[in-house]
């Protein structure tokens, strides 16, 4: 075979390979699934039961559920997600800006760094908060990380352009400036939400990591890495995701300091890559007494087991950073996952959660995302609650569900007042203010 191949011209070399290269790449392309949108074409699967232990016995009991949920938890964190390192420095916090003028004299303006290492100089989150002025008690509040900087989601002159890489979108080289201030408004109505008696909490997830494929060593997992604490590597380490959600507690840890939030009434909510991050914040942190996921697909609400829109291999692949190494193995393998989308949205029962699809977001499933919150519903009954009522899908833009929420809204992947209204009932319901 050598000395055949010695005696190959390569001239004739050159030409094989000319005829050769253009089939074998687009065989390769071939291999390539493209994103599947035929409902009879999502594949046969049965889900993990949530209360089945791994050993196979039964969650019979609400104690029972305390050890299931451990088991569960621990297998997002080694399978999924990868585990944020424990025995962390408690962060500190520094309140940079304040003003109870804001919003024409409706709400207190705070801008708070909160020094996510403790040490000042180290890694930090910049928090933005709008509060209503002139309630009897501490407001209950929602708190989500957004995609530009704090500036971008209010035209509020006095908030900080944010000093953090941002995507293109939102800056030039990474930076950004003025231009983006209040780009992102529409996805946040903070009036609406100060007008209905809650406080926003608002900070940018890259302020914790940057998010790209090595952004790691320019955020939290850096920092923290370079002080021995973790290794970013292992198969089980955090990923982009689990960074961000650690961020997420970390400025409830601030809230629970705030005298002017009640830190027992709070929600929290992200959209898409943010979205699938509150509902693992959520999981994780039982101080999140409402997790508000809108329109997280593949990786958050949506059952990986449906083979519709986007899917496990197709996010490992786009979004290599966003997973912790394990889950790599369930590329094209979602049979093998110990868990799924319903157990990642049951980790947060008996408090509340709700789903939100849009109906033209076809690749972050919407009938993945419905029968994910409806398939928890066997935990919620553990606790006397009700899950989703009905195995079909609601007709768009109707709210549905107490416990658990969803609505298909009209239109695109986004976050709309429509959508903002269902979260602000929602938690009307759902976080009632309590006589202390
Ligand atoms: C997409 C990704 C989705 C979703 C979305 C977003 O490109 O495939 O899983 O997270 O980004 O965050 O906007």
């Amino acid at each position: 075979m050598h000395s055949g191949m010695k005696r190959l011209h390569p001239l004739v070399l050159f030409l094989f390979l000319c005829q050769a290269l253009p089939a074998f790449l687009q065989d390769s392309c071939a291999a390539a699934p493209q994103a599947n949108y035929d409902e009879s074409k999502t594949g046969e699967y049965t889900l993990p039961d949530p209360l089945k232990f791994s050993d196979g016995s039964l969650v019979k009991k609400r104690k029972d559920w305390v050890r299931r949920r451990a088991e569960i938890l621990d297998l997002f964190r080694c399978e999924v997600f990868g585990r944020a390192p424990a025995g962390l420095p408690k962060p500190t916090f520094e309140v940079t800006e304040s003003d109870s003028r804001a919003l024409d004299g409706k709400a207190t303006r705070k801008q708070v760094t909160i020094w996510l290492l403790a040490t000042n100089g180290g890694p930090k989150l910049d928090l933005l908060l709008y509060i209503p002025n002139g309630l009897k008690r501490p407001a209950p509040a929602f708190i989500g990380l957004n995609f530009g900087g704090n500036h971008t989601v209010t035209k509020d002159p006095a908030v900080h352009v944010t000093k953090s890489y941002v995507r293109s979108q939102f800056g030039k080289n990474g930076v950004a400036n003025e231009e983006s201030r209040g780009l992102q408004t529409s996805r946040w109505p903070i009036e609406k939400i100060i007008d209905r008696g809650y406080a926003l909490a608002t900070a940018y997830y890259g302020d914790i990591e940057p998010d790209y494929d090595g952004g790691w060593t320019n955020g939290i997992r850096g920092a923290v890495a370079s002080q021995g604490a973790a290794t970013a590597f292992s198969p089980d380490a955090w990923g982009a995701i689990s960074a961000w959600a650690w961020g997420l507690s970390r400025a409830v840890d601030y809230l629970q300091t705030d005298p002017q939030i009640d830190p027992r009434r709070v929600a929290v909510v992200g959209h898409s890559r943010l979205g699938k991050t509150a509902l693992w914040a959520g999981a994780q942190d039982e101080r999140f007494g409402v997790v508000i996921s809108n329109n997280s697909g593949e990786g958050g609400a949506a059952l990986a087991r449906r083979l519709y829109g986007e899917t496990t291999q197709r996010i490992n692949t786009s979004f290599p950073h966003w997973f912790c190494g394990n889950y790599k193995k369930y590329n094209a393998n979602e049979a093998a996952l110990p868990v799924d989308a319903h157990m990642l949205i049951a980790l947060s029962a008996p408090r509340r959660v709700y789903v939100a699809s849009a109906e033209e977001d076809r690749w972050a499933d919407p009938k993945g995302e419905f029968l994910a919150a409806k398939h928890a519903g066997p935990v919620y009954r553990l606790f006397g609650l009700r899950g989703l009522p009905s195995e079909e899908m609601p007709p768009v833009n109707k709210s549905v569900g107490k416990a658990v929420g969803y609505h298909i809204r009209t239109g695109g992947h986004d976050i709309r007042d429509f959508d903002w209204d269902q979260y602000l009932d929602f938690a009307d319901r759902n976080l009632p203010a309590r006589k202390s």
